[in-house]
Formats: C-alpha cells, sequence, structure tokens
C-alpha cells in the first residue's frame, strides 16, 4: 500500500502547525505517554538517574521532539522512496538504543496511541480519519525500520 502525496501533505502540514507549539506538544506528549504506562518511565536513564520533577527534566522535550520529526521525516520517505530511508548507521544505533533499553512490542503501541492523541488536540480542526492513517502509517513504518535493527549492539 503506497503512501500517496495526499498523505504526506497531511504529516508536514499538520507538523507546521503544531511546531510553534512543539515545546508545550513534547511535553504533553511524554507526559500522556507515562500517564498510560507509568512503568515506562524507568526505560529512560535521564528519568532514573535525575532529581528534577518530571516535568522539569531537561532532555524530555528534546527527545520527544524527536519523535515527532522523525515520523515526519518517515513520511517523506515513504511518499518518495516507498520506504523508510533512516541513514542505515543511525537506524542501527536507533535499533540498539531501544534494545538495551527494554523498549517490548506494547510499548510503540502506548507512544503511537499517545502521539495521534497529542495531535488531535494540538490541532482539532484539521483533525480527520485521513490524517490519523497518515501519521498512523508513517509511525508503523518507521517503527517497523527500528524493530527490523533491535538486537544487541556488536
Ligand atoms: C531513545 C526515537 C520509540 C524509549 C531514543 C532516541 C531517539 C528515539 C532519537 C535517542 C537515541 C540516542 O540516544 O541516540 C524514537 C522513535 C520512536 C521511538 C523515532 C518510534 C517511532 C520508543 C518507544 C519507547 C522508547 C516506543 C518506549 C516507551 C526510548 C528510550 C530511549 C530512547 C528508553 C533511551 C533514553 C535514554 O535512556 O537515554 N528514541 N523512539 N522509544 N527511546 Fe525512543
Ligand atoms: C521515544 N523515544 C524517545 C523519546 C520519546 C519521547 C516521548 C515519547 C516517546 C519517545
Amino acid at each position: 500500500r503506497g503512501f500517496t502525496e495526499e498523505q504526506e501533505a497531511l504529516v508536514v502540514n499538520s507538523w507546521s502547525a503544531m511546531k510553534k507549539n512543539s515545546a508545550e506538544l513534547s511535553l504533553k506528549f511524554f507526559l500522556k505517554v507515562f500517564e498510560i504506562a507509568p512503568s515506562a518511565q524507568k526505560l529512560f536513564s535521564f528519568l532514573r538517574d535525575s532529581k528534577v520533577p518530571l516535568e522539569q527534566n531537561p532532555k524530555l522535550k528534546p527527545h520527544a521532539m524527536s519523535v515527532f520529526v522523525m515520523t515526519c521525516e518517515s513520511a517523506a520517505q515513504l511518499r518518495k522512496a516507498g520506504k523508510v530511508t533512516v541513514r542505515e548507521s543511525n537506524l542501527k544505533r536507533l535499533g540498539a538504543v531501544h534494545f538495551k533499553s527494554g523498549v517490548l512490542d506494547e510499548h510503540f503501541e502506548v507512544v503511537k496511541f499517545a502521539l495521534l492523541e497529542t495531535i488531535k488536540e494540538a490541532v482539532p480542526e484539521m483533525w480527520s480519519p485521513a490524517m490519523k492513517d497518515a501519521w498512523g502509517e508513517a509511525y508503523d513504518q518507521l517503527v517497523a525500520a527500528i524493530k527490523a535493527e533491535m538486537k544487541p549492539s556488536s
């Protein structure tokens, strides 16, 4: 099933509209993940090792942002190349990091749900079943590429 120009536009345009609030959105996204799966907090070393309250952790925002940005890039690649083409070294690293952290299949589902909810609340006037599908597909394909590299490094 191909990814169309319309689907790419749904992802890219909604991300453009959300970008200016990305700090707030990223925090909401992260907190939503932990609301659904509190135990997932233990996976993140920078949360385990931190003395500051969760909402004030300086690493939350850049980390959550990267999930948005990478899903967006995944949409662009799916349209152009028909597959996710994160640079191979990066994908290997992503796979290794998530493997080593103990990320499970069900975590990917939780993050997907939280991502879609965050977008829906951020741009309610743009939200539609087609937009949900487009973001969901871009995320699923990116996850498939990460999972394929989830094995011990070296
Ligand atoms: C780390 C992206 C899904 C948990 C990271 C990093 C990126 C990233 C860019 C930083 C890697 C590095 O340090 O080089 C993504 C993307 C995902 C995804 C694009 C899905 C499309 C998940 C899921 C979980 C998760 C489902 C589990 C709830 C983690 C953890 C780390 C990490 C625990 C390591 C943080 C640390 O201890 O430093 N992720 N991630 N990720 N991610 Fe994800
Ligand atoms: C997955 N990996 C890294 C950071 C994240 C932030 C929020 C939700 C999921 C994430």
